[in-house]
This record gives C-alpha cells, structure tokens and sequence, in this order.
C-alpha cells in the first residue's frame, strides 16, 4: 500500500469516525489509490514540476497538463515545440497540439502559425466550439479573435539549423535525434480524473503543410477516464497509421499493464511497417489505479514522472536494443 493511499485511508477514517461502511472507505481510497500523478515523454522535467505545481493546488488534471505543457510551448531550447520549434522545408515553424479531458472531450490545432501556445487554443476549440479540430489558417484566425498575439517563432538558432539543413536540402529524419523532444503529457489530479495534452513543432524540415499525430486524437494522444491515457513521440506517419494512443489505452483495457499495452503498440508499428528500423516510435501511458509505463521501438526513449515533488527521468525499454 502506497503512503498516500494509507494517508487517505487515516484521514478518511478519522474524519468520519465509526459510522462509515468499511467497503465505502474502501471505495473512496481506491478511486484515489496513487493521485495525483504526471508523466510526460522525454526529460521534461519543467513541464512535470509546473503540472505538479498545479495538481497538489487543488487544479484539474485538465489545467495541469495545460500548464506543463505551456512551459515547453515557451522554451526558446526545445528545437520541437512551440518557440524554437525547427521548421518546416520552406522555413515556416507549423504547430500541431491536441488537448482531451476527463469527460472525453477534446480539441486540437493543426498547421498552425504564428502563435506561441498551441496547446490553449486546442482547449479553446475544445470549451468555446462545436468542433474538435481546427488547422492553418483557420486555427490562426480564431486564435487572433480569441486574444492570442502574433508572434515570430523561428528563434536565430533554429533559422541556423535550417540554412545548414538546406546545404545538403535531404529530407531523412534521424532517430532521436531529429525526433526530440515533442511533449505529451497525462495527469491524473486529486479527484482522480485524468487528461492528457500533446504538443509538437512536428518533424524537422518536413513538407511545408506535412501534419503528423500530435493532433490527431487515437493517434498522437488518447484518454478514456474509465481506463487511462496514452501519448506519442517519433515519427507521426507510423503513429498515425496504427491509431497508436487508441491502441494502447484499449489494450489497457482488455487487462494489459501500461508497458505491455505500450509494446504491443510498437509491435504492430513493426509487424505493419517494413522499414521500421529507419525510425523511432514511442508511446507512454497511464492507467487509471496510477500505475504507468512506456516503450520504444529504439532505444534512447526516457519520461519524466512525477508522484511527488521531485520528478523521475525513466528509461523506457525499447523493441531494438541497437
Ligand atoms: C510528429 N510525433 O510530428 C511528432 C514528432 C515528435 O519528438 O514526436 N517529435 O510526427
């Protein structure tokens, strides 16, 4: 039994005595056994402390994530999200997020320009339309109506590593390398609740207009409050064709472990894509009793976990141990 489980047991117990059916107390600690939580991919440490910060402030899951996330959207060093985001082919930095809460319902922004957090004008388009997904300049457009500024994101340093890209103008992405960094995140919050946010520059250099799975629900992220969360980084065509967040959290639900449902996921990237060798999948996930977990098809994959103040980077097993 976890420390906070036995905390909530106590203070439970204490603060309604007696008189309380044993299996009540029993169900209220459950729904509660390991929150709050944070995991995110990579070593997004900030992100992690910013969405605890929220979390053990009494916020929602669905605030946290947007939170942590935000921080990255904001880092000039992280060269695939937001800001300092690399950009496309012709040089423009393009946005994917995609935002989805307790209740399953969920926003994103697709090919987005100009705007430096992506991830709250997908909750916009979430709480304030009738839509799940707006792109371009559509997405610009109501974000500018909905008091977001215009801003130049290309920062001088990932203008320089497009003019050294050029040099050379091949487009192959490289495994952890080019693939770095995109933030997706799960939360579950005090209630129990859990909601996940997904945030990209997407690939480097890609086709100007290219799209990859951050945005797209079932594939760059997916939450099912009755069973978990699940969030994707590498190379979004593969994500995309596998419905890989969708998968996962349904595997969780026929029973798997979040590691197992989250190597499986690889499993069919590799069983359905013949040049799997040449790119890096990784999903990571979170159930609903708390437990969590991730897996790679390379190695190099880590997550940052956060169930008390200070986060854990983690490594994720990986399908190729090369
Ligand atoms: C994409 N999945 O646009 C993103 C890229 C990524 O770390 O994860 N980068 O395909």
């Amino acid at each position: 039994m976890s420390s906070r489980r036995k905390f909530i047991e106590k203070a439970l117990g204490g603060a309604i005595g007696l008189t309380v059916a044993p299996s009540l107390l029993r169900a209220e600690s459950e729904k509660n056994a390991e929150a709050p939580v944070v995991i995110s991919t990579w070593n997004n440490i900030n992100a992690n402390r910013a969405a605890w910060a929220a979390l053990t402030a009494g916020k929602s899951a669905l605030d946290a994530v947007e939170t942590g996330v935000m921080t990255v959207e904001a880092d000039p060093e992280d060269m695939s999200v937001g800001y300092g985001g690399r950009p496309d082919r012709d040089g423009r930095v393009t946005l994917d997020a995609s935002i989805m809460n307790a209740a399953g319902d969920c926003g994103s922004v697709c090919f987005l320009q100009d705007i430096k957090h992506p991830i709250s004008v997908a909750r916009k388009v979430m709480e304030e339309t009738p839509h799940v997904m707006l792109a371009g300049a559509g997405a610009r457009q109501f974000a500018l109506e909905n008091g977001f500024q215009e801003e130049n994101l290309l920062t001088p340093e990932a203008e320089q590593a497009w003019k050294d890209w050029q040099k050379e103008a091949k487009y192959k992405p490289i495994i952890n390398i080019e693939n770095h960094d995109t933030i997706g995140m799960l939360a579950m919050d005090k209630q129990g609740d859990i909601s996940g946010a997904c945030t990209t520059s997407g690939l480097a250099f890609k086709m100007h207009g290219r799209v990859g799975d951050s945005p797209i629900i079932g594939a760059g992220l997916f939450v099912d409050n009755e069973i978990g969360g699940a969030v994707a980084t590498g190379m979004g065509e593969a994500i995309v064709k596998v419905c890989g967040s969708f998968l996962v959290v349904e595997l969780m639900r026929q029973g798997r472990t979040a590691e197992e449902a989250c190597r499986a996921a690889v499993e069919r990237v590799v069983k359905k894509q013949k040049n799997y060798e040449e790119f890096q999948v990784c999903f990571l996930a979170l159930r609903k009793d708390g437990s969590y977990g991730g897996y790679a098809l390379h190695k190099g994959f880590t997550y940052a976990v956060s169930n008390e103040p200070d986060p854990k980077i983690t490594k994720s097993s990986s399908y190729l141990s090369r």
